[in-house]
Parts: structure tokens; C-alpha cells; sequence
């Protein structure tokens, strides 16, 4: 585990020495004191990542250079598979199966990258028609500059993978900030871009406090984009202080997105995305689908199956064979969590099961997986994202009141829908205001897809040439070709 910051393509104590807990949420042990960085070491990272922009000619590379690179990283990724996965697990408390699939999608992430930044070279260009023929112009696609990018602790390596990767291919350089909850993997992949060769300056990690290093990126003039996973209120006050010298930004925030189950779906079938849809990761992931709305006439049924299903999930260590949940991230998100769970009851809301922590689990932050029923419309817990395994189920009678119901929010980022009549799939999908939906599934991402949220659940779209467009401007560039005078 590194003690250190990368800047400049060195490792560096924090300015300050400062350094912070790191703590295995499964058994409240601390395991590592990580560096905190100070607004110092950020005014190093940037000017370093604004050297590497400007004058060192990270931006003018080409397209299949910057690609080699992003292979080399990604293949750095693949051959530490196993240590990042346990040291995700350690840090985050995911399950270790569920870690092994986010480095190998990180990886992943990195190569299709790759593919994109080559592709640049040929596709940077396009010519534009224009009605006056005196004229030749052409748009000319360009790296933004330098990118600030600070990223949650739901998925530690992915979240900084869907950053650093398009950002490198669009030809920018980056200063990264991991969640102060799990910095651990992206001190890593400071280690696997400096094996990989990557100029010094182009990627910066610097790990601390969302206030003071956070805050710090975010106020830098010298950075000309922000790209930022997290909370709501923190993604409102960065578009705001962004707005002082118009920063382009891109934010993907929080959700309650919906699930609706007609009753001509296959109960099993949806019983199995409902799971998927809210426990995997502990239900920690800003597209859970933790509202779930299912027709009348197979309410009962599906609900029984559910309260079976959701019983018989093993809880435990990440670490422990056959675990798939684990325990929450931290003291303070388990507390949230709990408290959550009790306002809803106190608003009338009956726990169908879960609901506390589970028996013989003395330390670490652990909960039962947790249904809600009788939740009323109106509050916290069927309105506020509560990012735990804790879902809210209730009943319809009509597809028109599904979809009041599934976009009466102020969310937008995913929902899913689940029935055998295609066209009836279709129609709902259409309806959603979201900006992912699934038809008879829930949760898969992929990195050819766009990714981003609707409303308020954040800004831009990550992910496929999407998310390479993030990091890119557009010039336009017109030449005077007539002999003609003006
Ligand atoms: O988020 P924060 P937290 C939601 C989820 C969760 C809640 C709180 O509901 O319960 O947010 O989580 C950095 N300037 N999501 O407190 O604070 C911080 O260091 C600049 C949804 O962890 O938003 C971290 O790196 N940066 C979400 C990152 O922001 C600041 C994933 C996210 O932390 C900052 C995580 C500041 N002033 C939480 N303050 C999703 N969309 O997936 C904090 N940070």
C-alpha cells in the first residue's frame, strides 16, 4: 500500500506530511495511513499536468501513440488482477468476485480507449459544407486541456478508469482525485502509468479530503475541465464555482431510479434483477433500481419470492468465499443507511425484511438486505436516494400510473422495465425520464454505451465516444480559396 502522492511522474510525501486512516470496513481495523495531499502538492499536480499539456506535447502526440500507452496500462491492470481486486475488497468491502469484474472492466476501459484515441487520428477532422463557395472549412477536433477529475468510493479503480482513459485519448492530461474513503487502487494506477512509461505530468493522483485537495482541483484556474462522480450538493457547488471561469464540466450524480414489473414478466426473472438491481455492491451504486413498482396482480406473489430470496443472501467478509454482500464503505454511510431505514418506518413504512445489523456480525458495517413496503409517496425513503441495500417496493394497477410514478422525481438517471409484450417494453422505455434504461434486465454497463443521468442526476455522458467527447473541443478552421474579391 503506497504512502505517496504521484506528481510529475514522482513519489512524493504530501508538502504537509499529512496522512489519513485507511480502514477495512469489514472489520473496523485500520490498515493503512494514506497521504493526504495539501492545496500544495495541488498547485504542483496542476502546473505539472499543465506543462505536460502545453509545453511537453502531450496534446500533440497522435492518436496511436497516446493509444499504446492506454494498452500498456491496461495490460499493467490485467496482470495485477488479483492484488487489486483483494486490495479493492480491503478498502471498499465489496465482495471479491464483484472486485475481479471492476479491474477486469477497468481494464477494458483503458483498451477501448486505446482503439478510440487511434481512431482520432483519422477521425479528428470533418469537413464542413458551406453555402458560400469562396470558402473551405473544416472542424477540427481537440484536447480540452487540463482535466480535474474526482471520483466516489462505490467503485474505486472503474470510476477512475471511466475518467483517466478518455481523457488520455482526447489527448489531455489529468489531476485525479480518488474518494478519501478508498484511495488505494488509484495509488496503483499511478504505479501501473508509470510502469507503462506514460510522460511525466500527464496523469497526477493526489488523495485527501474532498474540502481542502477537492476543493482545491475544482478552484484551479489552470484546470479547464471538471469531471465528477458523487454526491449531489457536492456536484451543484462544483458546477458553481466551475461557472467562474466557465470550466466545462461533466457530473454524474445521485438516482432513485425505478424498476416496473408488469404482470405478464416472469416472476423468477425479475426476482433475480430486482437483487441485482439493489444489493450488488450493497446497493452503493448512484443507478440502483431502489424504487420498484410492480403490477397488482402479481404483487403478492413476486414480493414473497423476494422476501425468500433476499433472506437466503450470503453476508460476510469480501473476502470469504460465496459472500455477495458485504459490508458498507464506512461507520458513516452504515449509520446513514440505518437511519434511513428508521425515518421510513417512522413514516409508516413496514420492513418485509432486513432492516438492522445481522446477527453475529459484532464489528464491521454491516446490514441485512432490506425491503420496504407501505412506503408513503411523499417521503425520504421513497424520494431520497439512500445508496444501501434497502429497496422500496409497492404495487400498481395501470402502465400510465407507472410511469407517474417511476418519473414523479427529481432523478434521472436510470430505470428499468420488465415485461413480455415488446412493444408495451418499448413504449415504457421511451417514457422514462432517464438517461439508461433497461428492458428485462437491470444494471448491465457497458463501455460502448453512454452513460449520464437526466434532471439531477448530473450532466454529460460518460462512456463510448461520449465520453471521449467530454474531453474534446471543436475548432473550426475556414480558409479564403477564391479569387474572387470579398
Ligand atoms: O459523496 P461526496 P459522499 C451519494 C450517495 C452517498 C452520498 C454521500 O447518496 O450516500 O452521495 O457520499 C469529493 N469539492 N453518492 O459523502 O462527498 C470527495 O472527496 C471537491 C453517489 O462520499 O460527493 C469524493 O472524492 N470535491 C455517487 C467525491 O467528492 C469534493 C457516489 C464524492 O464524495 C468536495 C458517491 C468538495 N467540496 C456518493 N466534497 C454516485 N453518483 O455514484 C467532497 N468531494
Amino acid at each position: 500500500m503506497r504512502n505517496e502522492l504521484y506528481i510529475d511522474g514522482r513519489w512524493v510525501k504530501p508538502m504537509n506530511g499529512g496522512t489519513f486512516h485507511v480502514i477495512n470496513p469489514a472489520t473496523e481495523e485500520i490498515i493503512h495511513a494514506a497521504p493526504a495531499a495539501s492545496p500544495e502538492d495541488v498547485e504542483v499536480a496542476v502546473a505539472a499536468a499543465r506543462r505536460a499539456f502545453d509545453k511537453d506535447g502531450w496534446s500533440r502526440t497522435s492518436g496511436r501513440q497516446r493509444a499504446e500507452y492506454l494498452r500498456r496500462i491496461a495490460s499493467g491492470i490485467r496482470a495485477r488482477l488479483g492484488e487489486l481486486s483483494r486490495l479493492e475488497v480491503l478498502d471498499n468491502g465489496k465482495p471479491l468476485p464483484e472486485a475481479e469484474w471492476d479491474i477486469g472492466d477497468a481494464a477494458g476501459c483503458f483498451d477501448y480507449y486505446a482503439d478510440l484515441a487511434a481512431k482520432l487520428d483519422n477521425d479528428s477532422e470533418e469537413e464542413v459544407l458551406l453555402s458560400d463557395g469562396r470558402f473551405l472549412s473544416k472542424a477540427v477536433k481537440e484536447p480540452v486541456g487540463v482535466a480535474g477529475a474526482i471520483i466516489p468510493w462505490n467503485y474505486p479503480l472503474l470510476m477512475a478508469a471511466w475518467k483517466v482513459a478518455p481523457a488520455l485519448a482526447a489527448g489531455c492530461t489529468m489531476v485525479l482525485k480518488p474518494a478519501e474513503l478508498t484511495s488505494l487502487t488509484a495509488l496503483e494506477l499511478g504505479a501501473i502509468a508509470e510502469e507503462a512509461g506514460l510522460p511525466p505530468g500527464v496523469l497526477n493522483i493526489v488523495t485527501g479530503s474532498g474540502s481542502v485537495v477537492g476543493q482545491a482541483i475544482v478552484e484551479h484556474k489552470d484546470v479547464d475541465k471538471l469531471a465528477f462522480t458523487g454526491s449531489g450538493p457536492v456536484g451543484s457547488a462544483i458546477m458553481k464555482t466551475a461557472a467562474r471561469d466557465i470550466k466545462r464540466v461533466s457530473l454524474e450524480l445521485g438516482g432513485k431510479s425505478p424498476f416496473v414489473v408488469f404482470g405478464d414478466a416472469d416472476i423468477e426473472e425479475a426476482v433475480e434483477w430486482i437483487m441485482f438491481g439493489i444489493f450488488w455492491n450493497q446497493g452503493q451504486v448512484c443507478s440502483a433500481t431502489s424504487r420498484v413498482l410492480v403490477e397488482a396482480s402479481i404483487y403478492d406473489r413476486l414480493l414473497a419470492r423476494l422476501v425468500e430470496a433476499t433472506r437466503n443472501i450470503k453476508i460476510g467478509d469480501g473476502l470469504e468465499e460465496g459472500v455477495l454482500l458485504g459490508p458498507l464503505v464506512s461507520r458513516k454511510q452504515h449509520q446513514q443507511v440505518s437511519a434511513a431505514i428508521e425515518a421510513a418506518k417512522a413514516t409508516g413504512a413496514t420492513v418485509a425484511c432486513g432492516g438492522k445489523r445481522p446477527a453475529g456480525f459484532e464489528k464491521g458495517y454491516f446490514l441485512e438486505p432490506t425491503i420496504l413496503v407501505d412506503v408513503p409517496l411523499e417521503s425520504d425513503a421513497w424520494r431520497e436516494e439512500i445508496f444501501g441495500p434497502v429497496v422500496c417496493i409497492r404495487p400498481f394497477e395501470t402502465e400510465e400510473e407507472a410511469i407517474e410514478l417511476a418519473n414523479d422525481t427529481r432523478f434521472g438517471l436510470a430505470a428499468a422495465v420488465m415485461s413480455s409484450d415488446d412493444l408495451r417494453a418499448e413504449r415504457v422505455a421511451k417514457a422514462f425520464r432517464a438517461g439508461i434504461v433497461w428492458i428485462n434486465c437491470s444494471q448491465p454497463t457497458f463501455t460502448e454505451a453512454p452513460w449520464g443521468g437526466y434532471k439531477e442526476s448530473g450532466i454529460g455522458r460518460e462512456l463510448g465516444r461520449w465520453g471521449l467527447e467530454n474531453y474534446l473541443e471543436t475548432k473550426q478552421i475556414t480558409r479564403f480559396v477564391s479569387e474572387v474579391p470579398w
